[in-house]
């Protein structure tokens, strides 16, 4: 059976929780990079919305993240629980990982990475660092009876929102003192070996800490 193929970009939150799906599932995936040029105009053809990340399964193309998570969690060892209402609430807490978690993110993540420090905007850096402690401080909550958002098995939350946080603490945004367990769930999630297979390569620990 030919193996799955991902076209995929290292630091993109949306490719990540894919990448983080499949090594926690244990699902064998060919990781291509969207920017070889080997692989471009395959990725033109197949991708409308020229977007990342795009999955080839044999004759299954997939062009959205969510839609590819559902599809491994239909596929292979559940990532979502049985349980309707927790579903639901997995599923919602992808979208929160989106907006407002995501969209608090952005602007500091293209300012930090397309310009020189010295042309840094600092208020803008102000508020970004503002939007994500308000965006993460309602997810604490969530954690206070079990070890991963939902449950206590590393489900498709979590890997949506595990990248997130990994891309705020390499861009400068450590999750803050008042989320403890939050800072745990991240400290734990990150030293894990599926984390360390995903990550794009180069991340250290000490970079993501
Ligand atoms: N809703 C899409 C969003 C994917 C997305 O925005 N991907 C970005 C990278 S993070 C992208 O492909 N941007 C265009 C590019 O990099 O050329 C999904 O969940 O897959």
């Amino acid at each position: 059976m030919n193996l799955a193929r991902l076209i995929d970009k290292p630091e993109c939150p949306f490719c990540w929780r894919v990448r983080l799906a499949a090594a926690w599932q244990g699902r064998p995936l060919q990781l291509l990079w969207r920017d070889n040029p080997a692989v471009q105009a395959e990725w033109e053809r197949l991708s409308p919305s020229r977007s990342v990340p795009l999955l080839i399964d044999g004759e299954l193309v997939l062009n959205d993240s969510n839609a590819i998570l559902e599809y491994f969690n239909d596929t292979g060892p559940a990532l979502l629980p049985a349980d309707p209402l927790l579903r639901a609430r997995a599923r919602n807490l992808i979208a929160y990982a989106d907006n407002p978690l995501g969209t608090a993110l952005r602007p500091l993540v293209f300012e930090k990475r397309d310009k020189p420090r010295d042309q840094w905007d600092p208020y803008l850096l102000a508020k970004a660092a503002a939007d994500f402690e308000q965006a993460v401080l309602p997810l604490e909550a969530l954690l206070s009876e079990h070890r991963h958002f939902i449950n206590d098995i590393p489900n498709l939350a979590d890997c949506a929102l595990l990248p997130r946080f990994a891309l705020a603490a390499r861009y400068g945004l450590a999750i803050p003192a008042q989320a403890p367990q939050l800072g745990r769930w991240y400290q734990r999630l990150s030293t894990t070996a599926a984390f360390a297979t995903s990550a794009p390569a180069g991340w250290s620990k000490e970079l993501c800490a």
